[in-house]
């Protein structure tokens, strides 16, 4: 982590973002390791406590806007989300433990970002004060809490109609429009599965999605059929966008609300169990080891249902076991594809970066499939308890 006075100098482009939104910029700092935007932590001047968010610090963040090409329904969507969960908390006070919503701080122009010189989005988002994130799930506890706040968020939201959100990211978790990327990339690059010059890991990515294609389908199949329904999504709900209270552990929040909108709720239960079940986490170098890990996905799919499982219904259960299996393959289809175009997607720190990810979520997805039967039976009997 580069030292406090890293962006201090004014001529930066974070530390003139960061002075749109407030005076007494004291320091601005890289914060947390996101794959897509660039995100800092923007201290103030205790004595700047005019600030709208009357708070000393807030989080500022570069909008990627490659990837997503319409920045400003990103923010209607983060306004509405955060509206609407705000007004069903203020409706039932005191019914709900500690929660909290990122808000969108303005401009001190009252804009809800800031384009600079270059095109760059800025925006700057309230930082949730006693709390912190985990990029793993240390244990049953933690695991429960995780659950418990996709659960909650999903609960606030049920009543928002899908469609009043924008659609910001589109193809985001369908599956086979990932395989089909994948494939025309494959073509371009001239690539096959008997390549005698690949590297070993490369041809095991390859056969592992050869062997998979049928699977890419199972969801975007049963939302067509009418199985699943959409809902408003979080779209990212890994083990750190769920933030715990610095004292008492809990959950307090989620995070990161780039990729709300309309979608199936399976995406982000899928994501959230491939991330928090992973003991070694995503960014592991040891993947070989890697492994899903069942009493911690107990424990977070009762987490949620606790929260949930008044709207979930028997063909959301029924699609459980593929979503979890779905998503962990996708990711790493989503890795290996980006590897196979020279990483013009995620972040890298360097060139085989997104190879060594995609090689995680494959271990990870062999043995979400060895456990197939013992994951069935923990969701039939969350089932069972339930409907
Ligand atoms: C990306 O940038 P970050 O970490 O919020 C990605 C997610 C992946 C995640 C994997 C918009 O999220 O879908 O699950 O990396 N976000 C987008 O770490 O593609
Ligand atoms: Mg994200």
């Amino acid at each position: 982590m580069p030292n406090i006075e890293t962006f201090v100098n004014t001529r930066t482009q974070p530390y003139q973002a960061a002075c749109q939104f407030a005076d007494q910029v004291k320091a601005v700092q890289p914060l947390g390791n996101g794959n897509i935007n660039d995100t800092f932590m923007v201290v103030l001047d205790p004595s700047a406590a005019a600030h709208p968010s009357s708070t000393v610090r807030f989080v500022l963040q570069r909008i990627n806007t490659q990837v997503f090409s319409e920045p400003t329904w990103v923010m209607q969507n983060m306004r509405i989300a955060t509206e609407h969960v705000l007004q069903r908390l203020q409706e039932n006070p005191g019914a709900e433990r500690r929660w909290e919503m990122p808000k969108v701080l303005p401009t001190q122009d009252g804009a809800d970002y800031w384009r600079d010189t270059d095109g760059s989005f800025w925006r700057a988002i309230s930082f949730i004060e006693a709390s912190r994130s985990l990029d793993t799930v240390q244990d049953h506890a933690h695991a429960l809490e995780v659950g418990y706040a996709l659960g909650t968020f999903h609960r606030l939201m049920s009543d928002l109609p899908p469609n009043a959100l924008a659609d910001t990211l589109e193809g985001f978790h369908i599956t086979p429009g990932y395989l089909k990327q994948y494939q025309d990339t494959l073509l371009s690059r001239g690539l096959h599965l008997q390549g005698a010059s690949l590297a070993p890991e490369v041809k095991y990515c390859l056969s592992f999605i050869e062997a998979r294609q049928d699977l890419a389908h199972v969801l975007e199949t049963a939302k067509a059929e009418g199985k699943l329904p959409l809902r408003p999504i979080h779209g990212d709900p890994k083990v750190n966008n769920i933030l715990l209270d610095t004292t008492t552990g809990q959950a307090v929040s989620i995070i990161d609300l780039d990729t709300v909108k309309p979608g199936l709720i399976h995406y982000d239960i899928g994501d959230c169990l491939r991330s928090g079940c992973n003991p070694l986490g995503e960014e592991t170098e040891r993947w070989e080891a890697v492994h899903f890990d069942l009493e911690l996905a107990q424990a977070m799919l009762e987490g949620y249902v606790q929260e949930a499982g008044q709207f979930l219904t028997a063909y959301d259960y029924a699609y459980l076991y593929d979503a979890i299996r779905l998503i962990a393959f996708e990711l790493g289809l989503r890795f290996f594809a980006d590897y196979l175009a020279n990483n013009v997607y995620f972040k890298v720190k360097h060139p085989e970066h997104n190879l060594a990810r995609a090689l995680v979520q494959f271990k990870l997805t062999e043995s979400i499939e060895a456990q197939a039967a013992a994951l069935n039976s923990l969701i039939e009997g969350l089932r069972a308890q339930e409907l």
